[in-house]
């Protein structure tokens, strides 16, 4: 998988990009992770590549030129990919579709925003990380990079897959425990130690609908409320008070 990224601080994506598993599946080839310098293409000595706004305001612009010219010399994998807060919020669905293909791109704004013919007329898409204001693009980015690579088989030794079934099923995940069955008098839940793996099954399933009824009820909204096995569960565990 092919992952351009426009930028005016090229070493925060590629220092991100060179630690731990990403580092790693660069040197096995599996990604092709390449940063491009907006700056290489700035205006005059200063290499400028933002102006003042049309029409008077705070800030500076980001200027189309040296956007056009870098992504036109470089014919980028497509989609290119603008990273701001008036984006399409980016979610785990996304993320699988991104990882399903053979590569994307990814253009970081700087300033107040960024010249609107960039968007109209270069960009594919523009997509949200969330709904704040970051100085630029670059965290946005890597948030995307690291959310979609980690997808791609081998890249994190396909760990991935099996915990992320809970999200596909929009979800939030049930809670963990490790050693030691006792910590400071804090015991782990019985079931945990009980041998009865279909029952931890359901427990587990009963704590992932507990959590998301209490933390993002916006996620059992939009698959349509409890069902029947739902609320079934969430009795049998004694998770059903409050709704
Ligand atoms: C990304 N959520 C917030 C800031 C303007 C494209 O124009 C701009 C881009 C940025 C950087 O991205 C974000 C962001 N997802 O702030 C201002």
């Amino acid at each position: 998988m092919r992952i351009d990224t426009f930028t005016v601080f090229p070493g925060v994506i590629d220092d991100y990009c060179g630690h731990s598993l990403l580092g790693k599946a660069r040197e096995r080839g599996l990604l092709d992770l390449r940063v491009h310098d907006l700056r290489d293409a700035g205006a005059g000595v200063h290499r400028a590549v933002d102006d003042a706004p049309f029409g008077g305001g705070a800030g500076m612009v980001m200027t189309p030129d040296p956007i056009f010219a870098t992504v036109e010399s470089v014919d980028p994998p497509r989609p290119l990919i603008l990273l701001g807060p008036a984006g399409k919020p980016f979610d785990q669905h996304r993320a699988e579709e991104l990882a399903g293909g053979s590569g994307f791109s990814l253009l970081c704004g700087r300033y107040e925003g960024i010249d609107q013919r960039v968007a109209d007329h270069l960009i594919d898409e523009e997509l949200s990380v969330g709904d704040y204001v970051l100085a630029g693009g670059e965290a946005a980015a890597l948030v995307v990079i690291e959310a979609v690579t980690r997808l791609v088989p081998g890249v994190m030794g396909n760990a991935a897959s099996a915990t992320d079934e809970s999200f596909a099923d929009g979800l939030l995940e049930y809670p963990h425990y490790t050693r030691p069955a006792d910590y400071r008098g804090w015991a782990v839940p019985a079931v945990l130690t009980s041998g009865d793996h279909a029952r931890i099954d359901r427990w587990r399933r009963a704590q992932s609908l507990r959590r998301t009824l209490d933390r993002r009820p916006d996620l059992i909204e939009a698959r349509g409320g409890l069902d029947d096995d739902a609320r079934r569960l969430l009795a049998e565990f004694d998770l059903d008070g409050g709704s």
